[in-house]
């Protein structure tokens, strides 16, 4: 049965559509639009009236990070879903760490610059947002020194989920000029072409 995938491409759900584009996993894409999230309907198949959301037969999963983990284990081959434990927890660990230590930086910044009447920004949060990321940027900085991706050689569902989270980065125009190890590995997950066609 083909799998679903709900949420409009210019949200969170890009991140599982760029995933099935890298994989070539057929899809159905039902862009369920924002206002409709908390629609008795909607919130049966994700009680937090969120996207994205997927649905793989009787199995409804919800968290961007989680349906793209699963899907590149039932799915992922040659290297990106690695063989090892210890590999694969790696693959987990940099999809926390965008979570919990760069998307709400990001996140905070974007908002306020692309979806905030200019009556309602707040500069103190945008600052303290932007004095927040060089931090965790210094850290990925040092994990990419001499490797092309986080696993090293290889485009790994690490670097799909971090460079999913960190491709926001893009609209706001964030100076990487201290991390060109960031830059440069950003630049490269995001010329793919699924990546790409994703987005459309
Ligand atoms: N941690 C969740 C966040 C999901 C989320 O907040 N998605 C946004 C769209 S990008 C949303 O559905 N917002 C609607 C709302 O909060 O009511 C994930 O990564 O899947």
């Amino acid at each position: 049965m083909t799998i679903k995938i709900y949420g409009p491409s210019a949200s969170r759900a890009s991140r599982a559509l760029w995933i099935v584009h890298e994989l070539g996993i057929p899809f159905e894409h039902i862009a369920v639009e924002m206002k409709d999230l908390k629609s008795p309907e909607y919130l049966k198949i994700n009680p937090n009236g969120k996207v994205p959301t997927l649905v793989d037969g009787d199995f409804k999963l919800f968290e961007s990070m989680a349906i793209n983990l699963y899907l590149a284990e039932k799915h992922g081959k040659e290297g990106f879903f690695p063989a090892s434990a210890e590999d694969r927890a790696i693959c987990t660990q940099w999809s926390f760490w965008g979570m919990t230590e760069v998307e709400k930086s990001l996140l905070t910044v974007l908002i306020d610059m692309f979806m905030t009447p200019p009556d309602k920004k707040k500069p103190e949060a945008v600052a303290e947002a932007l004095k927040a990321l060089p931090k965790p940027f210094g850290v990925l900085n040092g994990a990419l020194e001499g490797r092309e991706y986080l696993l090293g050689t290889k485009f790994t569902v690490a670097d799909l989920n971090l460079a999913s989270i960190c491709s926001w980065a893009k609209p706001i125009k964030y100076d990487f000029g201290p991390f060109p190890n960031v830059q440069a590995w950003l630049d490269r997950c995001l010329s793919r072409p699924a990546y790409k066609a994703a987005r459309k």
